[in-house]
């Protein structure tokens, strides 16, 4: 059996993967020089590495796994959906029994009349598919004008051609040829960094009639859809002002454009409730999972479309899909997850126990002298470094000095913490208990204590 273990000496690993691992996200030679850190353990909320070192996981993997670690039962699911049918598709008048439950449970789940799921194997994929869609869409209901999808800078929704496009990245945009035609981005809801003089509702405001005023422009008869994610991840867990939605959905309802809502990361249970839309009052069209969907322990991932949408879609052929759409193992896995997230009362958890305290000690930490800005919704919270709270300003240094110092400080105190620019971000596992909420904050204030005064040593607190 060839068994995957720590068989060999941290050096050795970090040796062979620079030679032979190409990593996502990563400036890859800087990386090979400095070594990765191998990771090869994690039970509930804690990482091991293969130094034996123990992390408090508070990014969930990569905002993903919600039930925590070492779930032996979906271990089990997966073995026994291996032995009893490891792989089959649903492209030539087939289907399985785990893709048929598991879609049946989301549309029992989904708001509204949110009834029906195209699988994919994740986040990326799953917009993809919705661009074709929506396209698709306003093809068969005889209006191919409408080709337009408006999303945001600064969003985030996948790093394939198509994903990336929709997303507002332009470190991304800058490499391989994209945005893809028929994109078009608005502004962000990001008072923090953009809403200067303006008050965050009349900020809120403005940044939502940029989408009515994008339509105007380019008029009804060419926009398809709209794409944001309840709050921004990737982009620094950027919760919007509370005018913001109200309006996006009062301009979508006006006009005849299609709503999309990218909850790979506000999907189940993050926001407290099984949907970021629930949180926010929003009315989707179709809704983007992935990530939680599976707590991670398998790739999966999907469209969730109404029945209006899904009826439009099924009177035609649609000439699209994936050799894993709905595969078998990943969709018993992700439907036992559900089963654990629902009888073991996870969101309940969220709700009453973990995000209430978490929320206490998360917006506290504004009295830090490097935080300007405390922000969470359930279990997504982010803290804005400046060298000056009044001003609202970056550091001269540049965006991410500080960011960095303090992603390291906390790997070194025992905590992953994420850095967006100089903005921390968490999105920790929902099973978080008050003691390791204790935990990551005390780590968090240590890792920003120690950035403070290393700033503050090299002479980093001038404002830009
Ligand atoms: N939509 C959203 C809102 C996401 O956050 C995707 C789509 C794409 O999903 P897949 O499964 O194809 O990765 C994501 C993924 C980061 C980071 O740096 C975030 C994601 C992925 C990788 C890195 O925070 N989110």
């Amino acid at each position: 059996m060839n068994m995957i273990t720590n068989h060999l000496p941290t050096a050795e690993l970090q040796a062979l993967d620079a030679a032979h691992h190409v990593h996502p996200f990563t400036h890859n030679a800087a990386l090979a020089k400095k070594g990765s850190r191998v990771i090869t353990r994690a039970r509930g909320v804690t990482l091991t590495d293969s130094d034996g070192n123990e992390m408090l996981d508070a990014m969930a993997g990569l905002w993903c796994v919600n039930v925590g670690y070492g779930r032996e039962e979906l271990a089990e699911v997966a073995a026994r959906q291996m032995r009893e049918l490891p792989y089959y598709n649903a492209f030539f008048q087939t289907t399985h029994v785990p893709a048929i439950a598991l879609a049946q449970k989301l549309s029992e789940l989904a708001p509204g009349d949110l009834n029906h799921t195209f699988f994919a194997a994740g986040g990326s994929e799953a917009n993809d598919t919705n661009i074709r869609l929506v396209r698709t869409y306003w093809d068969i209901k005889g209006k191919p004008a409408k080709k337009v999808i408006i999303s945001r800078k600064n969003g985030y929704h996948g790093s394939s051609v198509g994903s990336a496009s929709l997303g507002g990245m332009p470190a991304m945009h800058a490499q391989g040829g994209i945005p893809i035609p028929d994109i078009h981005h608005i502004g962000q809801p990001n008072w923090w960094a953009e809403g200067g003089d303006m008050d965050p509702d009349a900020f809120g405001l403005k940044r939502a009639r940029e989408l009515e005023d994008a339509i105007l422009e380019m008029g009804e008869d060419r926009v398809a859809a709209f794409i944001a994610e309840p709050i921004q991840g990737a982009g620094g867990v950027i919760v919007p002002p509370e005018t913001y939605w109200p309006e996006i959905q009062r301009i979508c309802d006006k006009y005849e454009i299609l709503l999309i809502a990218d909850e790979v990361i506000t999907g189940f249970g993050r926001t407290g409730n099984w949907f970021g839309s629930q949180t926010f009052g929003i009315r989707p069209d179709i809704m983007t999972i992935a990530k939680g969907l599976s707590s991670g322990y398998a790739p999966i991932g999907g469209s969730i479309l109404s029945d209006e949408v899904a009826q439009v879609i099924s009177s035609e052929e649609f000439n699209h899909g994936y050799t894993y759409s709905g595969h078998p193992v990943a969709a018993a896995v992700a439907l036992e997850n559900l089963r654990i997230l629902e009888e073991e009362k996870i969101l309940d958890h969220v709700r009453d126990v973990a995000a209430p305290y978490l929320r206490e000690k998360w917006l506290a930490m504004v009295d830090h002298p490097l935080i300007g800005e405390a922000k969470i919704v359930g279990m997504m919270g982010s803290i804005q470094m400046t060298p000056d709270k009044d001003s609202r300003a970056g550091f001269a240094a540049g965006k991410g000095t500080a960011g960095l110092i303090c992603r390291d400080r906390c790997f070194a105190n025992g905590l992953v913490m994420r850095h967006v620019g100089d903005r921390m971000i968490i999105s920790p596992p929902l099973i978080l208990t008050h003691g390791d909420i204790d935990t990551l904050i005390a780590r968090a204030t240590r890792s920003l204590d120690e950035t403070h005064a290393a700033l503050k040593a090299d002479g980093l607190l001038k404002a830009a």
